[in-house]
């Protein structure tokens, strides 16, 4: 049996866009044990402002994580810059995998590294500043203790920012740095990147320490789903209406 990693990111699951949930669970239902893995490469959810948040579809797509792992498929997950305050609560009622930021598998002999790559975009200065503030302890520590509906208020407020901040700052600025690539590649050593995040769906081949290397950009989830697909024989990129 030829067994499959499945790599998604940029789902970006809300209550607005019932047809991307629902497309999902999909997907989640038809997967069987040919699977053996699915890595959730960040941003599954728009917002994720906190365990204890039940606003649809978030039980829904938990339930179905949940059912996905009971079929005996690994389901991993690198927190993406939307939904970074996913808690232990979340991993321990779907079984699912929290990941570090950085992640090496080995993929069919290939080393492979693995990120959300929002921090391979190191022109945008401010976003990275914004970045490192939020990931402190002290203050996912402060956001989590307001209450639920200040959180979702201080999150609306946060996608209104990027929403401006995306119509003011260069398309460049919001790109990968190549140099921050190739610095992440070299530091794990190895010559192949799966990341989202930009929504620039692509396959960059490119030369690193003159070897050839692959980096490699899932789609976002929108008008459809996409799945990139490796098994033994190479990848294919599956698109789910
Ligand atoms: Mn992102």
């Amino acid at each position: 049996m030829t067994q499959h990693v499945h790599f998604i990111s940029d789902l970006h699951l809300t209550k607005d866009r019932p047809d991307i949930t629902q497309r999902f669970l999909a997907y989640l239902t038809s997967l069987d044990t040919h699977v053996s893995d699915v890595y959730i490469l960040g941003d599954l959810f728009d917002v994720w402002v906190g365990d204890d948040d039940v606003t649809e579809p978030n039980e829904a797509v938990k339930s179905a994580l949940k059912n996905t792992v009971s079929k005996g498929i690994n389901v991993s997950f690198i927190a993406g810059n939307r939904d970074f305050l996913i808690g232990q609560q979340f991993f321990a009622d779907t079984g699912i995998f929290c990941l570090e930021d950085t992640h090496i598998i080995d993929l069919f002999g290939t080393p492979t590294l693995l990120m959300h790559g929002d921090l391979l975009c190191t022109d945008d200065v401010e976003y990275q500043q914004f970045r490192q503030l939020t990931h402190t302890t002290a203050w996912q520590d402060d956001m989590l203790s307001k209450p639920l509906t200040e959180r979702l208020a201080i999150a609306q407020h946060y996608r209104n920012e990027s929403v401006k901040n995306k119509a003011e700052k260069s398309m460049d600025i919001m790109d990968v740095c190549q140099e921050t690539v190739a610095s992440n590649m070299q530091q794990y050593n190895v010559t192949q990147l799966i990341h989202g995040h930009t929504h620039r769906p692509n396959v960059h081949s490119f030369d690193l320490d003159g070897k050839p290397a692959t980096r490699i950009v899932l789609a976002e989830w929108d008008n459809d789903g996409s799945v990139l697909d490796w098994c033994e024989e190479g990848y294919q990129i599956t698109r789910l209406p």
